[in-house]
């Protein structure tokens, strides 16, 4: 009888520490699961922080062969946002190339492109990105990724634009 008794008040005792450390569990498990969700948000900060967007104001008034800004810095991998108001009597775009190499033969190439809004299918290797083409009188915005730090030519390809109408994309660490 003795026996039995102790077997009992064994048995109570261990069913009470079984719940006693299942809720300890159940809590560790809790504050890890917040600590995780809490890990998750403040990674997601940090990616929508890294990429930024700098917005250009640009234009071309009256017969001037020219984009109103010449140099635009930016930090690679962030967007540039440009909005290209063409207060001028012509059409223009803006067309980004690699190199200062890359000019010519694409400046060049683009007046066999009448067809294709002057922009050279077959050069297309030498253009990191270029606007739709901007008739006279329209505001058209113009939107790519910062390539790779260096300095990157952008021109006009409309009808031999490029000679006169240029400007540079400086692209920083
Ligand atoms: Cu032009």
């Amino acid at each position: 009888m003795y026996k039995i008794f102790l077997l009992g008040i064994s048995i109570f005792f261990l069913s009470f520490f079984l719940i006693i450390s299942n809720t300890a569990v159940d809590k560790i498990n809790s504050s890890g699961d917040l600590a995780i969700a809490n890990k998750s948000i403040e990674t997601d900060n940090r990616l929508t922080e890294q990429v930024d967007t700098t917005v250009v104001e640009m234009k071309t008034d009256g017969i001037k062969l020219g984009y109103s800004i010449t140099e635009i810095k930016a930090k690679a991998g962030d967007i540039v946002l440009i909005r290209y108001v063409n207060n001028s009597d012509m059409n223009h775009n803006i067309v980004l190339v690699r190199e200062e190499a890359d000019i010519r033969p694409v400046g060049m190439a683009a007046l066999q492109a009448v067809s294709s809004d002057w922009i050279p299918q077959k050069e297309m290797k030498r253009i990191i990105a270029y606007s739709d083409l901007a008739y006279s009188g329209d505001t058209i915005e113009f939107c790519f990724k910062v390539p790779p730090p260096g300095i990157y030519p952008y021109i006009c390809t409309y009808s031999a634009h490029w000679t006169q109408m240029q400007g540079r994309l400086i692209s920083t660490e």
